[in-house]
């Protein structure tokens, strides 16, 4: 744990001197950001020495603190950042273990995207969150909130829902490009995702993002994703809808856009706003497998929008049990308030 803190500081001193000189601005300056948030973003999930404890919540306050004014001008520019080494291993190994009681035991809306004719499968579940607690606990407790509210400028932020993506050995499958937001159940400027790999993945696989996509003003006809799986359950059919254009031949015509995506490490996480145009992964070579926690956050403008068709995840059961209707500021307890920045 002590080493583990050790490469910490070398890696967030490096990272504060490099910020400290990048030419698009300094380090925040906790004390005159009112990003920067006044409180723990939270303990730590896992028993143990109360030493490591306190190391795991030194190491999320330290991390949180060291978020660059570059690195929220480019999540606002480009629609997306790579933030590195934000997430303490801890909650990887959790991650980990809870994505093995994941895929052995799937919740209802689990799916298999892709299953070829090698074998590979590409696994993806939602809102297992209620059932998996080392879900939970990273959702609740993790500084991962607040790195998002951070990112966004939100002065709070609320959870919406969490996806896991698992390709097996080789997997091939690639997400086809789409946004998410016209797919969701609430709809605002300030809805960000989080890709965070557990295990190291290659350039060539990792999820990737048309730069400044989430500012574009066009309304895109989106993709039914059911055809990948063909089951009548996951089909989703989308209003007609005559203002809508044709979906961008991204993969098709990659030469035409600015494709931004990282090779990355465990404890490394992509944030992007949910109307980037965005998919890939996938390509993988024989020997490496991809694990994906991928979680959704809500901030300052997003209301519930209860969607005529199209919706996935579909929420608008859910919403309606707790009372949410089209308009609304998200809330109840299954859309938990997790972050507030000190007012
Ligand atoms: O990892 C993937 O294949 C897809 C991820 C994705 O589309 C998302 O996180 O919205």
């Amino acid at each position: 744990m002590l080493e583990v803190a050790a490469d910490l500081l070398v890696h967030l001193t490096e990272k504060q001197h490099a910020a400290s000189i990048h030419p698009l601005g300094p380090a925040v300056d906790a004390d005159s950001n009112p990003h920067v948030p006044r409180r723990s973003p939270g303990g730590c999930p896992i028993d143990g020495a109360s030493r490591d404890v306190e190391l795991h919540t030194i190491y999320s306050l330290l991390v949180v603190a060291i978020i660059t004014q570059a690195e929220v001008d480019t999540y606002e520019r480009d629609g997306v950042v790579c933030l590195r080494q934000v997430i303490d291993p801890m909650w990887i190994e959790s991650l980990r273990e809870g994505v093995e009681a994941n895929v052995a035991s799937p919740s209802a809306r689990a799916r298999i995207w892709n299953r070829a004719d090698d074998g590979s499968t590409t696994f993806y579940d939602s809102q297992a969150w209620q059932q998996i607690g080392q879900y939970r606990r990273f959702v609740l407790e993790s500084p991962m909130a607040e790195l998002a509210g951070r990112v966004m400028g939100s002065s709070r932020v609320n959870f919406f829902f969490d996806a896991i993506f698992v390709r097996t050995k080789g997997a091939q499958f690639r997400t086809p490009f789409h946004q998410d937001e016209p797919y969701w159940s609430v709809e605002g400027f300030d809805c960000a995702s989080s890709w965070m790999p557990l295990v190291p993945v290659e350039r060539k696989s990792a999820l990737e993002f048309v730069r400044g996509s989430h500012r574009w003003d066009e309304h895109y006809a989106q993709q039914n994703f059911g055809d990948l799986t063909g089951d009548d359950r996951d089909q989703v059919t989308f209003v007609d809808d005559s203002t809508a254009v044709p979906f961008p031949d991204v993969e098709g015509e990659r030469h035409r856009y600015e494709i931004l995506s990282w090779d990355m490490e465990p404890g490394d996480v992509a944030i992007f706003n949910a109307r980037m145009i965005h998919g890939g992964s996938g390509n993988l070579d024989p020997e490496r497998e991809l694990k994906v926690f991928n979680t959704q956050w809500l901030g300052d403008d997003v209301r519930v929008c209860i969607r005529e068709r199209g919706m996935d995840p579909d929420h608008s059961e859910a919403m309606a049990e707790r009372g949410l209707q089209t308009g609304d500021r998200v809330g109840t307890d299954l859309y938990p308030e997790v972050w507030r920045a000190d007012e």
